[in-house]
């Protein structure tokens, strides 16, 4: 199976990135996990970049905070597909970081998900993996069971509470 490339900004990003960690782990996914910025280290996001095809990977996830250019300067550089992951920061709530990465221009894209959204750029990368991967996707489809029924429980539970 091909593995998820995890490059966050600095490892000040870890605590959110490593949610996606965790879930891709969660379904069996090997995560490859890199600090490398587009700003403080350029070549080595580049070679990553260019490298990450041959080097078994399958889906880029790229989280950063702040003037975040990481996804899209390792998506200019692959044709692998790249999730964006904006990581919050404590001076604009993470608003810069969301700009900084949807914003893309025409021809290189970036599939970005909420600020801090590392569960869900997991999910989004094991959801592209098992385009071509019947048991992974036959997780996915336990998973999203498990989570509805879990939901239904909450709501058995409200509706017994406030519903006589
Ligand atoms: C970004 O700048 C990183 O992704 C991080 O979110 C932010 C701040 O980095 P540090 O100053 O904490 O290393 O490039």
């Amino acid at each position: 199976m091909k593995k998820v490339g995890i490059i966050m900004g600095s490892d000040s990003d870890l605590p959110v990135v490593e949610k996606a960690i965790d879930t891709l782990k969660a379904f069996g996914v090997t995560p490859e996990v890199h600090v490398y910025s587009a700003h403080r280290t350029p070549a080595e996001a580049l070679a990553f970049a260019r490298g990450a095809r041959e080097n078994g990977i399958g889906v880029i996830i790229a989280a950063a905070g702040k003037a975040a250019h990481l996804a899209g300067a390792l998506a200019a550089n692959t044709t692998l597909p790249v999730i964006g992951l904006p990581v919050s920061s404590h001076t604009l709530d993470g608003i810069d970081a969301l700009l900084s990465t949807v914003q893309m221009p025409s021809g290189i894209p970036v599939a970005t998900v909420a600020i801090d959204g590392a569960v869900n750029a997991a999910l989004l990368s094991i959801e592209i993996l098992a385009v071509s991967d019947e048991v992974l996707a036959e997780k996915l489809q336990k998973k999203r069971e498990a989570d509805t029924a879990a939901v239904l429980q909450k709501n058995a539970a409200v509706e017994a509470r406030f519903n006589g």
